[in-house]
């Protein structure tokens, strides 16, 4: 019989059955009436990866064919979360696949709860990275992803007795269907040691490393499929190996556990993610991470450039590779030596290819989040980097002295080596000084930016400063996360949104249309019935659907301002107390989010939300108006299912602390109103919604900056509102911790004292603004239009727009379509 090519990636109900049930056999080795739950899901996902694995290989062949630029997104976080809703989304055979499963007698839905999040990032900067990989391929950009394959990603979050425990991730235990292993494409890494300088038999100047220990990094690669395309991307993580088993010396002379020792060394370089997201020091465990990554992914794309061309002086032109912050910039010192020491470049046009290969973004303002490492350290781990970034940093404080002039200091400011003891390597100076283009994530941060964190090198080079603000891509968290809103939507303006937001705006013309806008409050309802049921699930809190759902859910920080959001609940139960028959509208505030294991304060407010929860939820005075949960674990699923019920978004950072923020799209995208501060991405998606479609309140970051310079004086605040006070005081007199004043002691004191992020300034304001929540809540069917037309308008911040902008203003790469 003649062999049918396509039986094994078909994709209609039947084709797809006979798969699942073939993989169910041949690769689980089970059969129907024994399989449990987590088998059915591992066939499907096979059965969805051998038709990725389809286009990728037609991916491969059009992008070698076409000798296309490729985008290399290098990144320490790729947070993609769970990949098979997304990928039978993106393959359009979601609807199949499910007829294929209930014909085998199960429910897609049930198999989607088996998948274990792949949580390989911390937050905002990590889900970044994936939904860029989710445009780049959906735009049919040429794009790999470069990063780590931690076998231990983000920690599950456990609260017990309302404090967080930290449970280690065990993502890989099952098994991953969804990434294929390349053992043969294996980097060896070097990593200590000294370095020899030596001449060559022609004269050359060269230099040996001399490493003290090899590491072999492994490809692991994941295909990334666009949404209504063939192409087929590469997410490509990094598994660390040792370079041989075993120790034969130190084995045959029977000393086992040194022999093991060097094996368990080598893999403990990609064994965990660090929990933490802001920079931590002094960690050679992190350093090693980055290089390790870096180095691998670099000498990846030499290999494939290698493959097409003589030799690497066009490397740039086949290459644009991107910064994710200053994680991955030892790239800039790595390609250097690279390009001069093992590929025999000249530094002059060594340099010229490395700087308009990298372009660099930034995601922080705060100077002391910035990341540096101490130069011993550096020395230890990289000791060639060393001589390479001196050598960088001497060219450029030499030229650097030419162009300013050393006004007012700007040359120490810009070196990349900090004086001190001991001295540090500044990364974003070394990004800055290696990457042809700088750019913040939203309009006011690159703002903030030109002004102050990189003021001097916006003086240096202004053209290389430009704003991308941030974007998210509306598959996973629409189209996949809210199908009932997406289906009103396509219903009344077709699916052309999905590819193209901005034609949302088609939805402003259903506006006045009274069965829409009832539609539209139904699937909220809906939406908000099921994250009940889940809730009640969770945390055993009974919620009521009809209540309005404020909800705040993202990483624990000060300057995130979770504690704002809990004194004004303080502040309802107190009114609720001091006038029982108060009319209100009914409210459920909901919080959520992981603190840094290492951030007592962020772990405090954790405990706080479950103390005051625990009083507020079972106060028989207080009924239905007001509920205060914690949704635990906050990750990527739980996300999906949390935006598609929120009224309220809570963006509530001090000004100028937020770099962007991308939950804030996330759920405007659903619907939600928003109350914010004039920070990050909230000043444009205030902008494009309408200030009458958004609660505005707080300083300005300019503001901020004032009070902080003139002297604030958080006890004034404090002193001067009685509600402030009253809600203050009764978490200090013990009231929600069994009467021991000493638990919330430490955050009351150092709001009282510091306040650093100025929560005491804000509160009358964020109180006011909440009131005027409530006025709109009360007008049901103007709350709607409203909520329509935050959708209708926020085609801006799809991930889509991003990345054009930045294949536009900064990789100059175009698509290349596969058949
Ligand atoms: C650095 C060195 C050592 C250890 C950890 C780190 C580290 C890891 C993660 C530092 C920072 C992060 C994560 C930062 C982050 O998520 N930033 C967020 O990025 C989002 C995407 O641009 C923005 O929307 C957020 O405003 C920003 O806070």
């Amino acid at each position: 019989p003649k062999l049918d090519l396509h039986s094994r990636t078909g994709t209609n109900a039947d084709t797809l059955q006979r798969a699942i049930l073939d993989n169910l056999f041949y690769i689980q080795g089970r059969f129907p009436d024994v399989a449990t739950p987590h088998d059915w899901y591992q066939a499907v996902a096979y059965t969805v990866r051998d038709r990725q694995l389809h286009r990728w290989v037609k991916t491969a062949q059009t992008y070698k064919k076409q000798k296309s630029r490729s985008v290399c997104y290098l990144s320490a976080e790729f947070l993609i979360g769970p990949m098979l809703g997304s990928n039978l989304v993106n393959l359009g055979i979601e609807d199949e696949v499910r007829e294929a499963l209930s014909a085998l007698g199960q429910d897609l839905d049930v198999l989607l709860e088996q998948e274990p999040e792949p949580g390989l990032g911390n937050g905002g900067l990590g889900r970044l990275a994936a939904c860029y990989m989710d445009s780049l391929a959906t735009l049919e950009i040429p794009a790999i992803g470069y990063g780590i394959r931690y076998e231990f990603g983000i920690f599950h979050q456990r609260i017990e007795n309302g404090w967080q425990k930290e449970i280690s991730d065990q993502w890989l235990h099952l098994g991953n269907p969804w990434e294929v292993p390349r053992p043969l494409l294996t980097f060896r890494v070097n990593l200590g040691g000294h370095t020899e300088h030596y001449t060559d038999d022609h004269g050359n100047h060269r230099v040996r490393w001399e490493p003290e220990r090899v590491v072999l990094g492994v490809a692991h690669d994941t295909p990334i499929i666009g949404y209504g395309v063939n192409n087929t991307n590469l997410l490509r993580l990094w598994k660390a190996e040792a370079e041989q088993s075993f120790d034969f010396e130190a084995f045959n002379t029977g000393d086992y556990y040194a022999a093991v020792e060097e094996k368990v060394k080598s893999e403990t370089i990609s064994k965990v993610l660090y929990p933490n997201d802001e920079a931590i020091s002094g960690k050679t465990l992190r350093l090693e991470q980055q290089y390790f990554f870096v180095s691998c992914s670099l000498r990846d794309m030499i290999r494939i450039h290698l493959q097409q061309e003589p030799d690497l002086s066009n490397f740039h032109e086949k290459f644009a590779a991107q910064l994710n912050d200053t994680h991955p910039a030892i790239a800039v010192a790595e390609l250097m030596r690279l390009l001069v020491d093992e590929h025999h470049m000249d530094w002059n046009p060594a340099w010229s290819v490395a700087s308009r290969t990298f372009s660099y973004t930034n995601h922080t303002l705060l100077p002391e989040a910035l990341e540096t490492w101490s130069l011993p350290l550096l020395q230890q781990v990289l000791p060639r980097h060393v001589e390479i970034i001196y050598e960088i940093n001497m060219r450029f404080m030499d030229q650097v002295r030419v162009l300013t002039h050393d006004v007012c200091g700007a040359v120490t400011r810009l070196s990349i080596i900090e004086e001190g003891e001991p001295k540090r390597v500044r990364m974003a100076n070394l990004a800055c000084v290696g990457s042809h283009a700088i750019n913040g994530v939203a309009a006011l941060h690159t703002e903030l930016l030109k002004k102050t964190t990189l003021n001097d090198f916006h003086n240096l080079w202004p053209e290389k400063f430009l704003n991308v603000t941030n974007g998210v891509t509306p598959r996973r968290f629409l189209l996949l996360s809210n199908p009932k809103q997406s289906k009103l939507i396509s219903d009344r303006i077709g699916e052309g949104w999905i590819t193209d937001l901005e034609k949302l705006r088609g939805l402003e013309a259903h506006l006045d249309d009274a069965g829409f806008r009832e539609d539209w409050r139904r699937v909220k309802r809906e939406n908000k019935e099921a994250l009940a049921k889940l809730l009640k699930e969770r945390t055993y809190v009974d919620v009521d659907p009809q209540s309005l759902f404020s909800v705040q859910a993202k990483r624990i920080h000060e300057y995130k301002r979770q504690h704002l959001h809990l004194l004004y609940v303080v502040t309802l139960y107190n009114r609720i107390i001091n006038n029982p028959n108060l009319s209100m509208a009914p409210r459920v505030h909901i919080l959520g989010g992981k603190a840094a294991p290492g951030y007592a304060m962020a772990k405090l407010f954790i405990k706080l939300a479950h103390a005051v929860g625990e009083m507020v939820n079972r106060d028989q005075m207080v009924g239905d108006r007001l509920k205060l949960v914690f949704f635990p674990n906050f990750n990527v699923k739980n996300a999906q299912r949390i935006y598609p019920a929120a009224d309220l978004s809570e963006q509530i950072s001090t000004a100028g602390f937020e770099a962007s923020g991308t939950g804030n799209m996330k759920f405007s995208m659903n619907g939600a109103l928003t109350i914010g501060t004039l920070d990050g991405a909230n000043v444009e998606i205030r902008e494009v919604v309408g200030d009458e479609n958004f609660f505005l309140f707080g300083m300005t970051a300019e503001e901020v900056v004032h009070l902080k310079t003139n002297g604030y004086h958080p006890r004034h605040y404090y002193d001067g509102n009685a509600e402030l006070r009253a809600a203050m005081d009764l978490i200090a007199s013990g009231y929600f911790s069994h009467g021991e004043a000493d638990v919330f002691k430490p955050l009351i004191d150092n709001l009282l004292e510091h306040d650093p992020f100025m929560v005491l300034a804000d509160y009358e304001a964020y109180c006011h603004a909440q009131s005027q929540v409530d006025d709109l809540w009360a007008q049901p069917d103007l709350w709607t239009r409203k909520s329509i037309l935050n959708v209708a308008r926020i085609g801006k911040f799809s991930s889509d727009r991003a990345i054009r902008e930045y294949c536009e203003k900064i990789w100059k790469v175009q698509p290349t379509p596969v058949d």
